[in-house]
Formats: C-alpha cells, sequence, structure tokens
C-alpha cells in the first residue's frame, strides 16, 4: 500500500525517520518532518532534506508550551499540508501522523493537521503517538524530556508532560480515524532513561509499525493465499478513534539459504534432497511449531501498549515469512484462538510470504482496547 508518514515535533521525526529506515518490501512509503525545531530536522537524516520543514517564526522547540503548540498548528495546518505535494499525498491509501505525546510542538500540531488531512483526502488519518513514561519524562532535568536543547531552569515549573499528552489525546478525539499508541515506559529498562533507550525504542516501534503497513496489499513476488487488503485494515482499525495496540515476534528458521557456513549439511541437503533448492523442503510438525511460537508471542506477550488480551473489538493477525514454513492450518488455528480470547468474531487472518526471509513472523493488531490501565493512569495524572 502507499503510505504517507509524517512526523511533527522532535518524536515524532525521530521515529519517522526510524520508520522510513526500515525495509519496505513491496510497499511505498513517502516519509516527511515538521517541527518548529530546526536542530531536531537536521538529525532526521534519513528523511530527504526537501521533505522536512521548519516552520513557526521562530526557530526551537516550545518548552512545553502546549497551548502555544496548538496555536501554531491551526496557524501552519495548511502550509504544513501543501509540503506533502513534494510527493504523491492524493495516491495514498493512508496517512500515518506520529507524534510524542507530553510534547507542545508536535502535541499542539497533531491535531490541526489530522483535521487537515481528513478535509483533503478521502483516505484514512491514523496517528501513532508514544505515551510519556512518568517517571522519566515529568523529571524536567532528565535530557530530551520534551527538548533537548533546552537548559532547565530551575525558576520555571515542571514541565506538564503528562497534561499535555491528556490534552492531545482530547483533540484527537473524533479526529484521527485511529490511535496507535506506543508505552515508552513499558519499553525502557528499568533505571534506563529515554535519552539512554530511544534508539532501541524507536527501533522497535519503527518494525512493528513497517511490519503492519508493508504487508497490507503486499504485491510482492509469492502470493499470500489470504492477502490483507487496504479494506481490511481499515475494517479491523475502524474509523472511531480507536486505541490500537500492535503485538509483534518471529521466530528464525533455518533455510536452504541459511547454511553458507554449514558445507556438511548444505552438501546433504544436495545429495539427498529431491527437491531443487527454490523448493525448500519443511518439516510439518517443525512449521507448525514456529508458527505457533510465533502467533502466541504476538498476541499474549509484550504489546505496544499493554492490555488486557480479552479487552478488544477486533484483531487481525498476519502470519509471514518463508512460503514453505506458513503451516495454513496452524494460522487458521491461531485466529481462531484470538477470537475465543478477544470473544469477538472481527477477527481477520492473513499470510505475507516473504521468500527470501529466514523468519516466521506474526503481527497481532489489536483495535477497539480498552479499558487501558496505563491510559487512565495519564488521564489521572495529567487532570490532577
Ligand atoms: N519513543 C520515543 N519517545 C520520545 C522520543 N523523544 C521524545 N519522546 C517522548 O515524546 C514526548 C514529547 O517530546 P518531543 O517530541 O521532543 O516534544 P515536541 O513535540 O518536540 O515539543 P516541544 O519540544 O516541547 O516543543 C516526550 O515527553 C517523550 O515522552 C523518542 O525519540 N522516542
Ligand atoms: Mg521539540
Amino acid at each position: 500500500m502507499q503510505l504517507e508518514v509524517i512526523g511533527v515535533g522532535g518524536a515524532g521525526c525521530r521515529i519517522v525517520d526510524a520508520i522510513y529506515s526500515d525495509t519496505w518490501d513491496g510497499s511505498a512509503v513517502e516519509a516527511f518532518a515538521f517541527d518548529t525545531d530546526s536542530k531536531s530536522l537536521r538529525e532526521c537524516t534519513a528523511i530527504p532534506a526537501d521533505h522536512r520543514y521548519q516552520y513557526a517564526d521562530r526557530d526551537g522547540g516550545l518548552y512545553g508550551d502546549l497551548g502555544r503548540g496548538v496555536e501554531l498548528g491551526k496557524q501552519y495546518a495548511e502550509e504544513l499540508s501543501n509540503k506533502l505535494v513534494r510527493g504523491q499525498p492524493s495516491l495514498a491509501d493512508a496517512f500515518l501522523v506520529v507524534v510524542g505525546l507530553g510534547g507542545a510542538t508536535g502535541g499542539g500540531a497533531a491535531p490541526a493537521l489530522v483535521r487537515e488531512l481528513q478535509i483533503l483526502y478521502d483516505a484514512p488519518v491514523y496517528v501513532l503517538a508514544t505515551l510519556p513514561a512518568t517517571d522519566t519524562d515529568s523529571d524536567p532535568s532528565a535530557p530530551l524530556a520534551t527538548d533537548e536543547s533546552r537548559e532547565f531552569d530551575s525558576s520555571e515549573s515542571p514541565s506538564p508532560v503528562m497534561a499535555n499528552a491528556t490534552r492531545t489525546l482530547e483533540l484527537l478525539d473524533g479526529l484521527a480515524t485511529a490511535v496507535i499508541c506506543f508505552d515508552n515506559a513499558a519499553w525502557l529498562r528499568t533505571g534506563e532513561s529515554l535519552a539512554e533507550g530511544r534508539t532501541r525504542l524507536n527501533q522497535a516501534l519503527a518494525t512493528h509499525v513497517a511490519t503492519l503497513f508493508t504487508i497490507v496489499g503486499d504485491d510482492g513476488e509469492a502470493t499470500a493465499e489470504t492477502a490483507i487488503d487496504t479494506n481490511d485494515l481499515e475494517r479491523i482499525l475502524g474509523a472511531e478513534t480507536d486505541v490500537v495496540t500492535l503485538g509483534f515476534a518471529e521466530q528464525h528458521v533455518e533455510t536452504d539459504g541459511d547454511d553458507e557456513t554449514d558445507v556438511g549439511s548444505r552438501l546433504k541437503a544436495r545429495l539427498f534432497s529431491s527437491k531443487s533448492s527454490d523448493e525448500p523442503s519443511v518439516d510439518r510438525t517443525t512449521a507448525i511449531r514456529a508458527v505457533e511460537t510465533a502467533i502466541r508471542k504476538a498476541a499474549h506477550g509484550k504489546h505496544t501498549l499493554e492490555r488486557e488480551p480479552e479487552n478488544a473489538d477486533r484483531a487481525l493477525l498476519v502470519v509471514g515469512g518463508p512460503p514453505a514454513w506458513l503451516n495454513r492450518q496452524a494460522i487458521a488455528d491461531g485466529r481462531r484462538d484470538l477470537e475465543s480470547t478477544i470473544g469477538s468474531t472481527q477477527v481477520l487472518g492473513g499470510d505475507a510470504p516473504r521468500p527470501d526471509d529466514d523468519a516466521v513472523f506474526a503481527l497481532v493488531v489489536l483495535a477497539g482496547v480498552g479499558p487501558i490501565a496505563r491510559l487512565e493512569e495519564l488521564v489521572a495524572v495529567g487532570s490532577s
């Protein structure tokens, strides 16, 4: 599918940079980065320079002033959306606006930009939002909490990160087609600051997002038995600003191409296998086990946002990897299990053959999830 990813503010631009650097076989992606702070834009080196744009008359971050961010967002939304014509926005199957909740620039501009895109284009406008990690982000002395170039002045009141995050979520309600959430707190290691962990977090998030959007309408060289198309995705994500979480897992598998170093087994395969190298034989039980394990981890393991597994309205399961490993029965069983876990029949399953891969992966999308303890906590802290 054709996707337009747009980062606003420091976090949004960095995450888009990571997403854009990820592999996109078969799918088209265009990336844009918008910030009031040119320093943060200069660091997004994967995104073409003419797709990065500094807006507002004063260059720099907004130091947590969400009111100002909202004002600037309204003032510049049209100008920002006009920058997209440097690409081909009219061909987009979806827009993905990426923002770090808690900041002022991204959190302020995202709602107005989403509104503008909804007016201009027919395609859904999804939001990808990070939730601030309470302990690191609300500590004003923590580097990179909202603006890394900021010299902290102890006479100022602490940055109202949680209040900003709550307010932005409220503003997005009814505007964003759906909100994919990523909880920084759950992905940082104990004692690790955002400054230390952000590259790893952004990479993990990029893998989840790139996987989701590359499997949709995948027209790679191998044909899926059950392909997921943009209509399927729209059906699962809904159009009511539902909260979405993603779970991803992969299992390395031994493929014929793997044996470069293992001369003995390569030779054995050549001598004794009746199949040619482009028709690898895979033991059925081993394939089923690999698919089952990947599905179990993606469905019940760590998600971008922790949730009670049963609290979702709709779900999508896609299993991908080398075609010979994609056991249809195991995928169908996994889909049925997911259906009974969430107690809904609105569960789609599909496959994504990747002939050159050496891993079986599963991606689970849960939509309409709630109530979510972390979001409630955010709202409670933000409004106290
Ligand atoms: N996952 C992730 N989260 C980040 C990153 N940088 C910042 N954040 C989070 O996003 C929130 C907003 O930070 P920024 O995006 O830097 O803020 P901004 O939108 O640029 O707004 P101002 O700089 O305040 O004008 C922070 O409170 C963090 O919770 C990042 O690289 N990765
Ligand atoms: Mg900033």
